[in-house]
């Protein structure tokens, strides 16, 4: 199925939902994950994404995260963000899912939005489980804390914790009604987030995935668009736009 397939199947959809990962971001300078170089190539999601680990050693914890912000903060979005915060007015019901933490969608002006896994830019209070914005770059103090004394960690969803309940059911309930599902920039492997085109496929969705990779969601979708999304999604739009 080609780029046109997909884009006549936006223009005649009423509800469109779009689930992205870290290779949205790679265009920025967002080193992803898994790829090769990637995050995770430093350092083991165990080490470092888990309740365990900020319990065992948060400025260890913290180190990785003040890096990762310094690197967002000098970030800026790039076509793929800006294509996705255009599309959502275009269709009556729009729904961007992301896994990301890096607020770049957010920043390209995305507002039908949620954020499966937290915000990079939000802290919350171990003890008093109060949420605050928190921007300072880099932090002065590691790890830091809360005025009432006590460790502040980043409001993500780190591994064997579960998400927000409304977020999901939010993500899971535009998926079983979206009629167009794109996968954009995920490496399909973290969970709840990659049922998500699952879901919407049994529901009748068209499916469509965009990454220079396949994926073990690959075989499953009905377009499979093989590149970088800053360079697809702009296209698709351009075809969504013409008369
Ligand atoms: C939960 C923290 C339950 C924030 C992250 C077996 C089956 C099912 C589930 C599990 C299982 N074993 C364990 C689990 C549970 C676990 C899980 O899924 N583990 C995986 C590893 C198997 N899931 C959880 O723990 C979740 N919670 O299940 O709770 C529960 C219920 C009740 C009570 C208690 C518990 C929580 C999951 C969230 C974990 N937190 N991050 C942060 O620091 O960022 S996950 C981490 O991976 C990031 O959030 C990231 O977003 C996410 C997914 O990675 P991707 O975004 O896909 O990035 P990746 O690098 O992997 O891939 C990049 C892709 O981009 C590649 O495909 C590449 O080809 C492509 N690409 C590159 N360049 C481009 C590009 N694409 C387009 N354009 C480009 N230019």
């Amino acid at each position: 199925m080609s780029i046109d397939a997909v884009s006549q199947q936006i223009k005649t959809a009423t509800s469109v939902a779009v689930l992205t990962g870290a290779g949205v971001s790679a265009e920025s300078g967002i080193p992803t994950f898994r790829d090769p170089g990637g995050l995770w190539q430093q350092y083991r999601p165990e080490d470092l994404a888990t309740p365990q680990a900020f319990q065992r050693d948060p400025r260890l914890v913290w180190e990785w995260y003040d890096w990762r912000r310094q690197k967002i903060a000098q970030a800026s979005p790039n076509p793929a963000h800006h294509t996705l915060a255009h599309m959502e007015g275009l269709v009556p019901e729009f729904l961007l899912i992301t896994q990301n933490i890096d607020d770049l969608h957010g920043t390209a002006g995305s507002r039908r939005l949620i954020e499966l896994h937290g915000c990079i830019w939000r802290v919350r209070c171990e003890r008093e489980g109060t949420v605050h914005e928190n921007r300072e770059v880099p932090l002065k103090t590691l790890p830091p804390r809360c005025d009432c004394g006590s460790l502040l960690r980043p409001d993500v969803v780190w591994f064997g914790e579960p998400l927000a309940v409304e977020t999901q059911a939010q993500a899971f309930a535009a998926a079983e009604v979206s009629d167009v599902f794109l996968t954009v920039g995920t490496s399909a492997i973290v969970h709840p987030a990659a049922s998500l085109p699952i879901v919407a496929k049994d529901r009748g969705a068209f499916v469509a995935e965009i990454n220079p990779a396949p994926t073990p969601i690959t075989p499953y979708v009905d377009s499979y668009l093989q590149g970088p999304a800053g360079v697809i999604l702009p296209q698709i739009l351009s075809m969504v736009t013409q008369r």
